[in-house]
């Protein structure tokens, strides 16, 4: 039986490893079993972390402190998350979307339902993520603040950056149809969602609370429809998943750090993870 990820089955703790500078991974590693070294605040890491849920691959997390990266970590050889490392063999590797790639490759329940049916393959799933990051990623996150920064107050945002993100999700939108939906190529998740999905979150949650446009539909159908109907279809599919509703960070928290900071990494600069987001919720 396939173990079902740890990152996924412990909703809401903590990773296995604490987030002080000076932490060492404390599980204890199952040969042959994959590390996973990541943050879980950062979109990139999200991507692997979808990956591994999705794929049902066993792992250990390790979440490492980017404010304060640790010595075990940099000794790797390692600067960012996410990394996955096979003690097995003590290969190390990063890349976020290399990583995906090659889960898919290594584990054949990860390559069964990241590249679903046999009918979607890597190349379709990479070509994908090209054009979303060249699209409506890279348009979004200009509209939100460009760069990694984001509005400190709520407004409607800047006309031309707007009008080119508008754009970028019509041509989404036209995209999805063309798939046959919900989900990027087509009625079932693959890895093309789990690459996108994390940037499609942050730009969904910045623009409906900080710049009033929507992406998506509320959940409980009050507030107004998003224009874009296979956008809101993509979102809702991709919301109603396990994983992605076990992995996301808190809203009210996590947008109380962005405009706190006036920045989507600040946890590049203060110790923060999406367990510290949930606990503060609890409190706030
Ligand atoms: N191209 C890399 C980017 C990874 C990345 O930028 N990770 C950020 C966190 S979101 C990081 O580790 N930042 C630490 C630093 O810049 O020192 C990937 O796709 O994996």
């Amino acid at each position: 039986m396939v173990r079902r990820s740890r990152a996924v089955a412990a909703r809401g703790s903590p990773l296995t490893a604490a987030a002080a500078g000076d932490s060492r991974p404390t599980d204890a590693h199952h040969p042959g079993e994959v590390v996973f070294y990541t943050h879980t605040l950062c979109p990139y890491a999200h991507r692997v972390s979808l990956a591994l849920a999705e794929g049902r691959v066993p792992h250990t997390c390790v979440e490492v402190d980017l404010s304060r990266k640790p010595e075990w970590f940099t000794a790797k050889g390692l600067r960012l998350v996410p990394a996955l490392e096979w003690p097995a063999t003590g290969e190390v590797r990063k890349e976020s979307a290399d990583l995906v790639g090659l889960l898919c490759e290594r584990y054949p329940g990860a390559a069964e339902r990241l590249l679903p049916g046999g009918s979607v393959t890597w190349a379709e799933a990479e070509a994908a993520l090209r054009v979303c990051d060249a699209g409506f990623v890279s348009s979004g996150m200009a509209f939100l603040g460009g760069g990694w920064t984001v509005p400190r107050t709520p407004s409607r945002g800047k006309t031309v950056a707007r009008t080119r993100f508008e754009r970028d999700l019509d041509a989404l939108d036209r995209m999805l149809e063309a798939a046959g939906g919900p989900y990027l190529l087509g009625d079932a998740l693959s890895a093309a969602d789990v690459l996108v999905w994390p940037f499609a979150e942050r730009i969904e949650l910045g623009c409906r609370a900080l710049l009033d446009l929507r992406m998506a539909d509320d959940d409980d159908g009050e507030g107004s429809p998003s224009k874009w109907r296979a956008v809101a279809a993509w979102c809702a599919a991709m919301a109603s998943r396990d994983s992605v509703r076990d992995l996301a960070a808190p809203e009210r928290p996590l947008l109380d750090a962005w405009q706190r900071t006036g920045r989507l990494d600040f946890f590049d600069y203060e110790t923060a993870s999406v367990a510290t987001l949930r606990e503060e919720g609890k409190s706030g």
